[in-house]
């Protein structure tokens, strides 16, 4: 069964065991927590899902560098990172780390328009960071979510194909695709007959509405996409990544999880 999580908020408090209930009364299943948590807060964060039972999901960002850095000791220290927070993420029961080739680094559609890195070396940096990857996903049951982002955002990886290329040159086992709403609607055609097209590589979800605030407050399509996860059998997690337009963001952030979940049951998801 899917299972809808948040990213934290800046209204949810500071204190881990607060920070999860809150989630729970917003009406989400769990927790995405950022990275930096996992590798600077474990202990804390580890008790506080014991004590609430609010499960951390998935894990996304938080730690140093990009895993397609144009900086060499910047990648490795992602590698680095990474390789820890996906242990602990195994220790807490979360399913794995969302990550994107760079998150704005670089962009092919802004000034200076050419990388200092040839773009054709890009595949070869991603699948050499991605392969160190899979010991530790194995030890630890996790998966990589590798993410495609929006032209803006990043350049080397902005589709789902893009993103199913290196899995499949790379022969990579335990990283799967991270479809994320915002960036598909910028990026793909049609983002149902996507979500089908790779429909085994798809592991993880994010969404936010086409101006990248709460779902139902834009104008994205959100039962036609989840169609298609209807159709592909996704039961994986749904995570909430986006900001909230409005003065009473609690409570429109309440509401925009309804709104999903009736998109859900109108996809029959
Ligand atoms: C950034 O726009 C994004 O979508 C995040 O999930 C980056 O991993
Ligand atoms: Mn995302």
């Amino acid at each position: 069964m899917i299972r809808l999580a948040t990213q934290d908020k800046p209204f949810y408090s500071s204190d881990f065991k607060t920070k999860l209930l809150q989630i729970k009364e917003t009406g989400f299943d769990g927790f995405e927590a950022d990275g930096a948590m996992l590798l600077n807060q474990f202990d804390e964060l580890k008790a506080a899902v014991k004590e609430t039972g609010v499960p951390v999901t998935s894990v996304c960002g938080g730690y140093r560098g990009w895993i397609g850095d144009f900086i060499e000791y910047r990648r490795q220290t992602a590698i680095e990172d990474i390789k820890i927070i996906l242990e602990r993420a195994g220790e807490l029961g979360a399913k794995g780390i969302v990550v994107p080739a760079a998150w704005g680094m670089f962009s092919l559609r802004l000034p200076p328009m050419t990388p200092p890195r040839p773009v054709e070396a890009d595949k070869g940096v991603l699948i050499d960071s991605l392969s160190q990857f899979e010991d530790v996903c194995k030890k630890s049951g996790t998966v990589v979510y590798l993410e495609p982002l929006n032209r803006y955002e990043d350049h080397m990886l902005n589709t789902l194909d893009a993103a199913a290329t290196v899995i499949q040159d790379g022969h990579l086992e335990h990283v799967k695709i991270m479809a994320d709403f915002f960036h598909m609607s910028i990026e793909e055609q049609d983002i149902k007959k996507s979500l089908i097209k790779w429909a085994d590589l798809i592991g993880h979800v994010h969404i936010a509405d086409s101006h990248r605030y709460q779902p139902g407050d834009g104008h994205t399509d959100f039962v036609h996409g989840f169609e298609g996860l209807k159709e592909i059998g996704f039961d994986g997690i749904m995570a909430f990544e986006c900001r909230v337009l409005g003065e009473d963001q609690e409570n429109l952030y309440k509401q925009s999880v309804g709104y999903i979940r009736d998109c859900m049951k109108k996809a029959r998801l």
